[in-house]
């Protein structure tokens, strides 16, 4: 009966935590009462500038500091710390969760945007790295964009659209593709110019919930993601990549195939245990109480 005890506080908590706002905040203790273990954090300080204002601008710099991920039965759920300097810089964000895909991307893909998505084409991904699609995330002067884009078919559609930093934070958007998020882009904490080591200090950033049948068109076992940080134009990579670059500068021009960078720049996400999934855990406290 102790057991029992112990199985339905966890199973309540959780039922709880579950029901929390998409808000880009208190990302880490979310990560955890969602069942999303961390999976990598940042190694390299960054080269895009470090934000120290708390605006939702983030003015002055551009960080990805630590990623968290589970997909729950057909829902991926990804949270990252981190900000994005609002002057049109580009977060991407790439998943291989299926066959097929652009281990070297092409120069003929569709973003949803100005199809900058092809001023990086010939990057050439980690082996075993195929994305087959992505998220493409700008804010700037007067204009926010999330897209989501198919690197199969090569189409794109918009997730979300907002007038700017001033429409941030942005608190359990329900966009298009199947993407549930809440973005707060205002950390001051995290990596700085100099250091990686207070990475898994910053708590604000990006939580992402995505039907998986929605955005992929078909479930699967796992999925990769790599995600990264250019210029406006994406024609000039950052060193703030997940999976990290080891410490290296900005990439600039120069890199094209991350082959060459020490490690992986990507991280994968299982899915949950079952024993771990939440309404598993309720219905075995259920049948524990009927004995
Ligand atoms: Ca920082
Ligand atoms: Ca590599």
């Amino acid at each position: 009966m102790h057991k029992c005890m112990g199985v339905c506080v966890v199973a309540v908590l959780a039922g709880v935590a579950s029901g929390q706002l998409l808000d880009g905040q208190n990302i880490a203790a979310d990560a955890a009462a969602r069942g999303m273990p961390l999976l990598t954090v940042q190694d390299t300080p960054t080269g895009f500038g470090n934000a120290t204002g708390g605006g939702q601008d983030s003015a002055g710099g551009s960080e990805l500091n630590a990623a968290w991920g589970v997909i729950d039965g057909g829902t991926l759920r990804l949270s990252m710390t981190g900000n994005l300097e609002g002057n049109f810089n580009k977060f991407w964000i790439f998943f291989d969760s299926m066959a097929g895909g652009q281990n070297v991307l092409a120069n003929d893909n569709n973003d949803g945007g100005f199809n900058e998505i092809n001023n990086m084409a010939g990057l050439t991904f980690d082996a075993g790295f195929a994305p087959n699609h992505g998220l493409r995330i700008e804010v700037g002067g007067g204009f926010l964009g999330i897209n989501a884009f198919n690197l199969l078919d090569k189409t794109a559609q918009s997730v979300w659209t907002a007038g700017g930093p001033s429409d941030l934070p942005i608190a359990n958007a329900v966009g298009g593709a199947g993407v549930s998020f809440g973005w707060d882009n205002s950390n001051v904490l995290g990596v700085d110019g100099s250091s990686a080591a207070d990475a898994l200090t910053a708590d604000k950033g990006w939580e992402f919930e995505i039907d998986m049948a929605a955005f992929f068109g078909s479930p699967s076992g796992e999925v990769k993601v790599t995600a990264f940080i250019t210029s406006g134009d994406a024609g000039f990579f950052s060193n703030q990549f997940l999976a990290g670059v080891g410490g290296l500068g900005n990439l600039g021009t120069d890199v094209r195939d991350l082959n060459q960078v020490a490690g992986l720049q990507y991280f994968t996400i299982v899915p949950a245990p079952a024993g771990a999934a939440l309404f598993g855990l309720a219905g075995l406290c259920a049948v524990r109480r009927r004995r």
